[in-house]
């Protein structure tokens, strides 16, 4: 009797300690919470639900459930639609999209000698690139002074942002993705709707509207849009977080365009930032430094929205059998004399 009774103390002791470490551990874990949450910076984003209105009484050709392009896909096996000529009507687009009072950032990079790209692509940007929507273009240089005077329309502003020179096209190219996510913490994140990051040795051709808008958008690569998925230039090595193994991987996305909604391409550049530094303080660089990132990201986290190489095209003289139009292209150059290394 007096045993069981000794046993019982005893159990009822073990149970209060148990429960005891049970909730100092828990109150732990909440701290913890706590203090990360302290750390999270909180951003709060413009958007607001997207409604496609149409205005009563606009008149377009009718939509064909049955025709369509039948040379091209235009729709990924996840369901997004991939834009091209002939996918979607601009007077109904423009139209719906107008509704929306829009703002649409729009970051470009001229660091060293591609200075020397910035005036065409803004001018050809007036004339082909969301014409009659707000854009806001921002323009990180080493050299604000030699940004040409270019004239802007009407609810369309370029802001210039000083950066230091860096020695290594690769660190150029990478560090846009810093760059963005931080413009986006800092400037962006409640003022625009929708942001495209694009390479400045390009002109545009052809329209580039509402069309393109969507939650998060990559652009097939003008080189790859052909090819078999194991002739990808993914980064193939293991030991680099943007490493894609053979028999993976959609398509081939271009480091030259992306964009999205701002919360979108806020996580595509915190991850592809954070990853570059992985891979650096490992002591590798991705074969296409962030563009094969991006690629990976993308492998992820699937875009909702793919734009067809006509958004992205090898060059204005250049021709393939379904490019029915070119609306941006890279502008020839010569990379010995342009590239700093
Ligand atoms: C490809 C990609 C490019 C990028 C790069 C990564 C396409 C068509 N192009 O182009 O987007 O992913 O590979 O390696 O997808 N820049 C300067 N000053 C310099 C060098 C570069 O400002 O001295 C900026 C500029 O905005 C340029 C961009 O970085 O447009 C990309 O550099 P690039 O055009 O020389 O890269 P490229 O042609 O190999």
């Amino acid at each position: 009797m007096l045993f069981r009774q000794i046993f019982f103390i005893i159990l009822v002791l073990f149970g209060m300690v148990l429960s005891g470490v049970i909730y100092l551990n828990n109150i732990q874990n909440r701290c913890n919470q706590q203090v990360i949450e302290q750390g999270v910076i909180k951003l709060t984003w413009k958007q607001e639900t997207v409604e496609l209105h149409s205005s009563p009484g606009l008149l377009y050709k009718q939509p064909s459930a049955l025709v369509g392009r039948t040379d091209v896909a235009s729709v990924t096996p996840w369901s997004a639609p991939i834009i091209w000529e002939g996918t979607f009507d601009a007077t109904l687009i423009d139209s719906i999209y107008k509704q929306q009072n829009l703002t649409i950032a729009t970051t470009v990079f001229a660091l060293g000698k591609y200075t020397r790209f910035i005036k065409d692509f803004l001018e050809s940007a007036e004339q082909h690139y969301f014409v009659g929507f707000r854009v806001h273009f921002y323009l990180f240089t080493d050299q604000p002074e030699s940004v040409p005077e270019v004239k802007m329309g009407e609810n369309r502003s370029l802001t210039v942002l000083k950066v230091q020179s860096l020695n290594r096209w690769q660190d150029i190219s990478m560090n846009r993705m810093e760059k963005l996510e931080k413009l986006i913490e800092n400037e962006l994140a409640d003022k625009a709707d929708y942001v495209f990051c694009l390479d400045v040795d390009t002109m545009f051709y052809g329209r580039w509207g509402a069309e393109s808008l969507g939650r998060l958008i990559g652009v097939i690569h003008p080189w790859f849009f052909d090819s078999q998925r194991d002739q990808f230039t993914y980064e193939r090595r293991p030991e680099s977080l943007a490493y894609i193994p053979a028999g993976e991987g959609d398509y081939y996305y271009a480091g030259a365009a992306f964009g999205g909604t701002l919360e979108d391409v806020h996580n595509l550049t915190k991850t592809c930032r954070e990853h570059l530094n992985i891979d650096a303080a490992n002591s590798i660089e991705a074969v296409w430094q962030e563009e094969s990132h991006l690629n990976k990201y993308f492998l992820l986290n699937k875009p909702s929205k793919l734009l067809s190489p006509e958004y992205m095209w090898r060059g204005i003289s250049e021709g393939a059998a379904p490019i029915k139009i070119v609306r941006f292209a890279n502008v020839p150059k010569n990379y010995a004399e342009v590239r700093p290394n």
